[in-house]
């Protein structure tokens, strides 16, 4: 009798075990079950999106310019090598969005307004790459989540400065993503070591870039100039505008009222308006002068952004060799009503030399000749 309690004793302790282990398994399943689908919860871009609508727009952005690629150059790509784009598809072929997507709004949120800018890191071309890989092939962009307002071509006249061509890359591209432009960066770059002639270059940018895309709108900037507020939107108004408004070689202020150096940004209708710009400023200065003279007669007014917006750095460097100062500028400044109607994009001749396309911009080496 005592062993028949015992043995009923030791079934219910049993079983109370076993019942206590399975709570405690079915238990263990379920904390690891919902972890796991917490885990998984974003299987799609549309559940992402409605959590993290920027991420999804960037990703998805992104992930459409990698899938092209590889269907454009299939094994071809090196994603670290030095051209991750270089034989990628033109953006033109990106697929057209525009049936869907909003214009971009009137200001762009992704402004964040006064920005460190200084030059003392060295900085290498392979970093800037990796730091802009939403771009594509020849320093093209355009945002993925909205039709940009312009279609703006960026114009560097260039020789010889790739030391601030990798600074401009570096502080400019992430700016004008934030700014939501539909873009391109021009590089113009003039061959032989003859006298550097900055304006003819820009004339030069102006009429290559169109050939490319259907620009509406040119910033004609210095490789050496890079803005400290992206609120110094690179976009064109009603009037041409000047953009490098306060710079710290000035004293961050104008150099005189009619300064028009620098950066600027102007319609395509603005520039034909004025026959582009002059071809014969060989060597530096007052080119610059002429074509504020050039929209002074055409009627136009200069706008400009204010001076606490239009603040600028200029990196610090010797004079350029080939660009001594122009003795002729006095007298060629004089006759600009006159000259303006025959010295232009309708007198502009220059042979292309080579074009490159790299990620971060599009190099035009041209000769222009000679003074
Ligand atoms: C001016 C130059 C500009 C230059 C600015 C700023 C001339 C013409 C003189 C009649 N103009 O003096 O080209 O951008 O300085 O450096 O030299």
């Amino acid at each position: 009798m005592q062993e028949a309690v015992l043995n009923v004793s030791f079934h219910t302790k049993a079983c109370a075990v076993v019942g206590v282990l399975s709570v405690v398994h079915i238990l263990v399943t379920l904390f690891f079950y919902l972890t796991e689908s917490v885990g998984y919860r974003y299987t799609t871009y549309e559940q992402v999106s409605s959590d993290f609508p920027d991420l999804v727009t960037l990703e998805s952005h992104r992930a459409a310019a990698l899938a092209l690629i590889s269907q454009e150059t299939k094994g071809t790509v090196e994603i670290d090598g030095d051209h991750l784009f270089s034989n990628a598809s033109d953006i033109n072929d990106y697929a057209d969005e525009s049936e869907v997507l909003e214009p971009c709004p009137e200001t762009s949120p992704l402004l964040v307004g006064p920005m460190h800018v200084d030059f003392s890191q060295p900085l290498h071309f392979d970093v800037v790459r990796e730091e802009n890989l939403l771009l594509f092939m020849g320093g093209r962009y355009k945002p993925s989540n909205c039709v940009a307002l312009q279609k703006v071509a960026i114009i560097i006249p260039f020789r010889n400065r790739d030391e601030h061509l990798k600074y401009w890359l570096h502080f400019l591209h992430p700016v004008l993503q934030r700014q939501q432009l539909d873009y391109g960066v021009y590089i113009i770059e003039q061959d032989g070591d003859v006298t550097f002639n900055r304006a003819k270059l820009l004339n030069v940018g102006y009429v290559e870039a169109l050939k490319e895309y259907d620009y509406d709108c040119f910033i004609f900037s210095d490789v050496d100039i890079i803005p400290m507020d992206d609120r110094n939107i690179y976009k064109c108004s009603s009037q041409p505008r000047h953009l490098s408004v306060s710079m710290d070689k000035f004293g961050f202020r104008l150099p005189y009222k009619h300064y028009f150096g620098g950066v600027s940004a102007m319609s395509k209708q603005q520039f034909q308006r004025i026959n582009g710009f002059p071809n014969k400023y060989w060597g530096w200065g007052g080119e610059d002068d002429d074509i504020f003279k050039r929209l002074h007669y055409r009627g136009m007014d200069i706008s400009r952004p204010s001076g606490d917006i239009g603040k600028c750095r200029m990196i610090r460097h010797k004079r350029d060799e080939k660009n001594e100062p122009n003795p002729q500028r006095f007298k060629r400044i004089s006759h600009t009503r006159l000259t303006m109607n025959t010295d232009g994009v309708n007198s502009l001749n220059y042979k292309v030399i080579d074009i490159k396309k790299d990620q971060l911009y599009t190099k035009i080496t041209v000769d222009i000749g000679k003074p």
